[in-house]
């Protein structure tokens, strides 16, 4: 198979070993350019089980991580949804507010389901409370609107079973209109289940999506990647979407940890190029890996995998 998610050598870049105060596991960030860095806000899991988020950041993004020394933002007890932690945000720019969106999964006692907080400062937070009720992961806002109405990709998971959703909403308040944008594959390798992992890419041919797809084997779940492009103008029309994975866990830091054989993208930046990705994923529930990728090479593969 042709390999388009090239891993950087100095792989995984953040683990527990290397962090500011003891945990168990750093995965799962969410990621953005700000003020001249490149933020990771970082799923932090302690040792009683429950997880917060934790900025690191670093000037190109792959080097010289500065972490903070101390949670950056804690489940809040006010929030009956973030009872048992906060998880695996990702973070997209809202251009109509200005302010950064960070979507992530709280994890009420009814369920995961998904959260929104705004931020222009990255020290301030505003929470906006729950957008859809559980059980539900993976969600990201596109950084435009359409229509007139913001639009959220999630995963529901309904009767076991969890395809990629896409909602819309006037006010990021009232969600509706909800459809499957990307169903599992029965048979295939993402049969099981599909999240969203980063945030939708714009790119002159569409939106491409990088998603995690999961197949049961007869021991444990196997997280790879693959890809799909929407409609510019219409996001909920699915454009092409790879037959293979593009991902797949190899390296031992994506084969054993606290889970076994994932690799879950959930963050990307534009390196200073402008036309490779720099993709940062969780590997195994426990470290933060980058992988590189440039655009053409996903656009044209999914010219290859057209619908
Ligand atoms: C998903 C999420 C992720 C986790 C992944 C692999 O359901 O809970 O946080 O990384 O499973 O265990």
């Amino acid at each position: 198979m042709e390999e388009i998610f090239k891993r950087y050598e100095g792989n995984p870049i953040l683990s527990p070993e290397k962090w500011t105060y003891p945990c168990n596991a750093v995965f799962n960030p969410g990621a953005i350019e700000f003020n001249g860095y490149v933020y990771l806000l970082c799923r932090v899991e302690t040792f009683d089980g429950y997880s917060h988020l934790t900025i690191a950041k670093s000037k190109d993004g792959i080097t010289n991580w500065e972490i903070s020394e101390k949670p950056t933002l804690l489940p809040d007890q006010n929030f009956d949804e973030e009872k048992w932690g906060i998880e695996d945000p990702r973070i997209t720019y809202l251009e109509d507010l200005k302010k950064y969106a960070i979507t992530y999964v709280s994890f009420s006692p009814g369920g995961p389901l998904i959260s929104l907080i705004l931020t222009s400062d990255f020290k301030n937070f505003e929470r906006k409370g729950a957008l859809v009720p559980p059980e539900d992961k993976d969600g990201a806002l596109f950084p435009k609107k359409f229509k007139g109405k913001y639009v959220l990709i999630h995963r529901p998971i309904i009767r076991g079973e969890g395809h990629i959703w896409i909602s819309y909403s006037p006010d990021l308040i009232h969600w509706g209109e909800h459809k499957i944008l990307l169903p599992v594959r029965p048979g295939m390798w993402d049969c099981h289940r599909v999240g969203l992992g980063c945030p939708p890419i714009e790119t002159e041919d569409g939106w491409i999506i990088i998603y995690h797809g999961i197949r049961f084997t007869a021991s444990i779940p196997i997280y790879r990647v693959g890809l799909a492009l929407l409609d510019k103008e219409f996001p909920e029309k699915v454009i092409a979407r790879t037959k293979d994975w593009v991902f797949a866990p190899e390296k031992d830091y994506e084969r054993i940890g606290n889970a076994i054989n994932v690799v879950f993208p959930t963050g990307y930046v534009f390196k200073k190029d402008k036309k490779e990705l720099i993709i940062y994923y969780g590997t195994c529930d426990r470290c933060i890996a980058i992988a590189f990728v440039s655009v053409s090479d996903m656009l044209n593969l999914l010219k290859k995998n057209k619908i």
